[in-house]
């Protein structure tokens, strides 16, 4: 409850918030018009609670942490926020009296989809818990006009829609120029010797500049309110149209339009490393923005800038704001006069590197040429962070050329991020403790060897606050009569519901609570994608980015397989099971889009099939984002986690799933094997190659998936329906490319990279169990809950305070309202 928050004052809020936006009154309002003015009213109530924490940070000089990330995926701001100042109930009662509905309100709301997926949202997860936590912190991105496309499915194909997010603006942004910084490319770089010393002047450059707008960051319940920093780009100079100096005028064209373009778009790669000259210029202009502003706010409190580490630490969010290095060396270089040792000193210090993926094709790797052309200063300094690293290496492994090759930051015309981002960072973690292990030992086999004592694990987490007591209010409020509200704020509390495992009442009502989820989700399929789905059916749920790693491909054979089954035949005893996948693709990833067509074609098939009784549907949920997951996770039965082992760093919708009551179906990869281990095998249905035989037959040249073809006539079905128009009649050939993928045939790549038929058998008897267990709705509901009181290790809490104890080492503050 919120003491503070008074209805009437609401209420009037709400009412004049219409009256001088839209110059309407209340009833003649449309939804998202109302919708607007009750976040402005919400913004409201959280101002002066915003302000006081900083000048709270202010007082006591606090030491903070810059979370600097090209994504932060935070979905609807509106009912989170209604939802950390503890006044959901007050408001929907408000709002109810008012003739309104908060549900329907807070569903005007675009999502803010500023990221891809899971890094994106880990970001989001992050802010939230730092918040709650009370822990001194920004978060530093980008304000890109268009966030995540939206995705339509026409004709089964994906289609990609841009996602104007701010058409009608945000309630909640604030802008604030008077941080504005300018953002310089290009150009060269001029030597001046004043008095002896070398200065260094770029010279004929372009610039911007950048703007940030500030978002809340609202703590659950304890008057914090963060920020979440987010630049924009605008010219710098207005045109100069008296201008005849034809170069000025050109010039100024051209910063014109490098404003616009730079903040324009966010590129929809995910675990995929592009190359695109824009990217890199996105990166520099937020990171050197972030840094002069971070460099600029502690020298208004400070003189010594050589202890800037002690106020200050840069956690950098994969490789995609490692620039935040050589950047943070050019101000202490050329702007404090540092000298180079001082500089490194600081620098080193300051920054902290998470690795978020060892899938190789996502590892950033500029050509020099595009680098040192766009950043001419910056390339020299990583230059020279180059030669005194391969000094130490030379040092440590006297005549080891290989390891000099190996390790260098530039080499074969390329500038590796992730090795500047070890090469000077304090810190180096990894996001589940398998993949911190493999790190350690296979891919950054090197540097570990050298610098073993930077290296750590942190576990992801994600936050109890939006994926169950906003997500799941039906669940949240069945936990919290049971066992209380600790585990809102203190997850591990939720360990409480294991006495209520085995009481047959409380199972009974877990399962009508998931049965109402499931209604609530079947409602928003029958409206976004006019299938029927039966309630009554186990929802089967494979929910993420859509990559081969990931197979996705490897679930739809399994459903092909079972329809092959079912039509052979239609009396098989089966618990009816309904398939539910949502995914997107990046837009130039063609296997992938592909692999999206086949699920929509094997779905047209077996949806309208009524001899099989409705025992199977297919449902391809369109334009999969954060604010219809929260309704997906609570309406699950089975969480699909079912990457190849070895290749899916963490994982964070395993941890939601969980969260929300669902048995997790996997491989023992990224966290699977904590949650596992959290909750007991015996409630979970895992299945698979290990990451250890994975990584033995990657590193053997592979397997013959020809093999498994020859010898498994089931299997053999399943992909000569690839090819033999089974799904496609129009078009036989479509899938081709998929069943060669598989199978092939040509020599460049190896077939079956991920293992798919390999693990398939394995996949299907799993798939067994699941049928059998469902069986016994006691034991399936026993299992879900313990699946919820087993979870308490994955709250972002928790790995929030694992950051700041082993690395940011902040203290807590409280604000007093
Ligand atoms: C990793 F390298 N991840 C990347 C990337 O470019 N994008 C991205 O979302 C993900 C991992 O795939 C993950 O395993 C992990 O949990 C997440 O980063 C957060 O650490 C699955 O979402």
């Amino acid at each position: 409850m919120n003491k503070g928050f008074d209805k009437e004052t609401f209420k009037r809020s709400v009412v004049d918030n219409v009256k001088n936006m839209f110059r309407r009154t209340i009833d003649e309002a449309t939804p998202h018009q109302v919708f607007q003015a009750v976040a402005y009213a919400v913004k409201d109530v959280i101002i002066d609670e915003w302000i006081a924490t900083h000048k709270e940070y202010e007082k006591k000089d606090v030491k903070t942490v810059y979370y600097l990330s090209m994504e932060f995926l935070m979905g609807r701001a509106l009912g989170n926020n209604i939802i950390n100042i503890c006044a959901r109930d007050e408001i929907k009662e408000t709002l109810d009296e008012m003739g309104f509905d908060l549900d329907v309100i807070e569903d005007q709301e675009p999502d803010a989809a500023l990221g891809n997926g899971g890094l994106g949202r880990l970001a989001a997860c992050f802010l939230d818990s730092l918040a709650t936590l009370g822990y001194p912190a920004y978060g530093c991105g980008i304000r890109y006009r268009y966030g995540m496309f939206k995705q339509k499915i026409e004709n089964g194909y994906q289609v990609e829609v841009p996602d104007n997010w701010l058409k009608d603006g945000n309630p909640f942004e604030i802008r604030r120029p008077e941080y504005a910084a300018e953002v310089k490319f290009g150009g060269f770089v001029r030597i001046e010797n004043q008095g002896g010393v070398n200065h260094f002047v770029q010279d004929g450059y372009q610039s911007v500049r950048a703007v940030p707008y500030d978002l809340p960051v609202i703590g659950y319940g304890n008057n914090v309110v963060n920020t979440l920093r987010i630049w924009d780009a605008e010219p710098i100079n207005t045109f100069n149209l008296d201008s005849f100096d034809r170069g000025d005028y050109q010039k100024a064209v051209e910063q014109e339009n490098l404003a616009k373009t730079i903040v324009e778009v966010l590129y929809p790669n995910d675990n995929h490393y592009a190359g695109k000259e824009l990217r890199l210029k996105q990166q520099y202009f937020f990171i050197s923005a972030s840094v002069q502003r971070a460099v600029r706010k502690y020298k208004e409190k400070h003189d010594d800038i050589r202890k800037f580490y002690e106020k200050v630490v840069f956690q950098l969010n994969d490789t995609h704001p490692t620039v935040a290095i050589p950047e943070l060396m050019r101000i202490l270089l050329d702007e404090e006069g540092l000298t180079w040792d001082e500089a490194w000193e600081v620098t080193t210090k300051t920054c902290a590197y998470t690795n978020h993926t060892i899938m190789s094709e996502a590892l950033e790797k500029w050509p020099i040429e595009l680098f040192s052309r766009l950043l001419p200063r910056i390339y020299q300094i990583v230059e020279e962070i180059n030669r005194r690293f391969q000094n130490q290496i030379q040092t440590m492994y006297p005549g080891n050329q290989e390891k000099l090759r190996k390790m260098s930051i530039i080499y074969d015309g390329q500038v590796k991020m992730a090795y500047m981002a070890i090469a000077a960072s304090f810190s180096v973690n990894g996001v589940a403790r398998l993949h911190t292990e493999i790190l350690k030992h296979q891919e950054l086999k090197d540097f570990y060897e050298m610098m073993p004592e930077k290296f750590n694990n942190k576990t992801n987490g994600i936050t109890q606050r939006r994926f169950l007591l906003h997500g799941n209010p039906l669940l949240a409020d069945w936990v919290t009569s049971k066992i209380g509200d600790e585990w809102i704020t203190d997850l591990p509390h939720i360990k409480k519901l294991e006495l209520f495992a085995e009481d047959e009442k409380c199972q009974f009502e877990f399962m009508n609570i998931k049965y109402q989820n499931k209604l609530r989700l079947a409602r928003y399929i029958k409206e976004n994608n006019g299938i029927d789905v039966d309630p009554r059916s186990i929802f089967d749920v494979q929910v993420k980015r859509l990559h081969e790693y990931k197979r996705q491909l490897m679930n739809i054979l399994h459903v092909m397989y079972l329809y092959n089954q079912l039509k052979d035949n239609p009396d098989m005893d089966m618990i009816p099971r309904t398939f539910i996948f949502g995914a997107k693709a990046a837009a130039g990833y063609k296997r992938a889009k592909l692999t999206i067509k086949l699920i929509n074609s094997v779905a047209d098939v077996i949806n309208n099939d009524k001899s099989i009784n409705g025992k199977i549907k297919v449902v391809f949920i369109e334009d999969y984002r954060v604010s219809n997951a929260e309704l997906i996770f609570a309406a699950a039965d089975v969480s699909e986690q079912i990457s190849t082992a070895s290749k899916e760093a963490s994982g964070t919708s395993n941890m939601k799933f969980m969260l929300n009551g669902a048995l997790t179906l996997g491989t023992m990869d990224g966290a699977n094997v904590e949650i596992v281990e959290e909750v007991g095998a015996d409630n979970a249905f895992i299945f698979g190659m290990s990451s250890d035989e994975v990584i033995n037959y990657e590193n053997n040249g592979g397997y013959y998936p020809m093999d498994i073809f020859n010898n498994d006539q089931e299997i053999r079905r399943v992909l000569m329906q690839l090819i033999n128009g089974y799904y496609a009649p129009d078009n036989p050939e479509l899938f081709r490319d998929i069943y060669n993928s598989l199978l092939n045939t040509k020599s460049s790549d190896r077939a079956d990279t991920y293992f798919i038929l390999k693990d398939f058998r394995s996949y299907a008897e799993a798939h067994q169990r699941v049928d059998k267990a469902y069986r016994d709705q006691a034991w399936w509901a026993k299992a879900a809950i313990l699946n919820m009181a087993n979870c308490g290790k994955f709250t972002s809490d928790r790995t929030i305070e694992e950051y700041v104890k082993d690395i940011w080492h902040l203290k807590k503050v409280t604000v007093e309202m």
